[in-house]
């Protein structure tokens, strides 16, 4: 590892730099989510409300811990929208649990595994998919170049499979002459096995709409999930909604977009004691180009079953 220093290790005494929290803040099963207003939504769904629940709001990145009714200890974190800000916040999650944030010293792997699973919105890109469906994750493929700065090994013969055929068909799809051909390179990562097994059996026991798929982490969430562009520009690849609803392997296909667990699993996937994946639900339908009004679009469930299944990988 780096040498730990103030300016390599940021913080101010026990807390971290950006969540600006301790390690005594944190649980050791967390849901993560961008919008950091949705925090205080997911701890009055997940969180006992009769036991003290602890918040600090910095730089609009919101934590929130408290105990599930069941009397697991579960934090509420903010990501922030795009994998750029995820890293930061994996990294100080990460770091919380191993490092002694105020001297800097790598402590002893944590005895108990560390629970993560991220909790969006999405916008599915096949045109069966109902909205309001949740999509667990079982394949991440970055479109973002985050994740390519952790030199990962990829083994899963999926895995390996799925990253050459998006490869070759997202620069297919970019158009001869143009200056990004042969440019683009995305990478998969993958989520934890034990995460997708505990959200599906969550997801069933609660009765939630849900597929299991391949999710795409966009760089952002215009020309970058093939929405409009002004003239002034030239989308590198028209249409890109509409090329991943193709690339498939392992017997499922991609499902969706948003922006941020292909970095997630790609910096977590080698720790033994982390166990990260992704539930989102579907708001927008990318071919049949509908939007879920807010009334339909409740996270609620998706919400709920993931403190659910973070109760099932606590116990295992
Ligand atoms: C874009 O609107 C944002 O929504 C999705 C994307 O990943 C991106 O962060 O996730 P959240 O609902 O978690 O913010
Ligand atoms: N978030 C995204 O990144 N894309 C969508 O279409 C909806 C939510």
């Amino acid at each position: 590892m780096t040498k730990l220093t103030e300016a390599t290790l940021p913080a101010t005494g026990k807390n971290i730099y950006h969540l600006a929290i301790s390690a005594d803040d944190l649980a050791d099963n967390i849901i993560v989510v961008g919008d950091p207003e949705r925090v205080p939504k997911a701890a009055a769904v997940v969180l006992d409300q009769t036991k003290p629940i602890f918040r600090h709001d910095h730089r609009g990145l919101v934590t929130m811990t408290g105990y599930t009714p069941n009397g697991v200890r579960m934090s509420i974190v903010t990501t922030g929208m795009g994998t750029g800000s995820t890293e930061i916040i994996i990294n100080e999650i990460l770091a919380l649990k191993c490092i002694d944030i105020e001297t800097r010293t790598v402590k002893n792997t944590p005895k108990k595994p560390l629970n993560i699973i991220r909790v969006g919105t999405s916008g599915a890109v096949q045109e069966t998919t109902e909205l309001g469906t949740s999509i667990i994750t079982k394949y991440a493929i970055g479109l973002d170049n985050t994740g390519m700065y952790y030199d990962v090994a990829l083994t899963n013969p999926f895995g390996i499979e799925l990253e050459k055929i998006a490869d070759s068909e997202i620069n297919k799809a970019i158009p001869e002459g143009r200056r990004f051909k042969g440019r683009l390179h995305p990478y998969v990562s993958i989520p934890n096995k034990c995460v997708v097994d505990a959200l599906i059996e969550a997801s069933k026991k609660d009765n939630l709409l849900y597929k299991v798929g391949i999710t795409a982490s966009a760089a952002g969430f215009f020309a970058c999930q093939g929405r409009f562009v002004f003239e002034e520009n030239h989308p590198t690849i028209e249409n890109l909604d509409s090329v991943l609803t193709h690339i498939g392997v392992d017997g499922i296909k991609v499902e969706n977009f948003e922006m941020e667990i292909a970095a997630i699993a790609q910096i977590t996937q080698n720790f033994a004691w982390v166990r990260a994946g992704c539930i989102c639900m579907a708001v927008a339908n990318r071919r049949l180009n509908t939007f879920a009004k807010p009334e339909k679009s409740s996270i609620e469930p998706t919400m709920k079953v993931a403190a659910d299944a973070l109760e099932i990988l606590d116990k295992l």
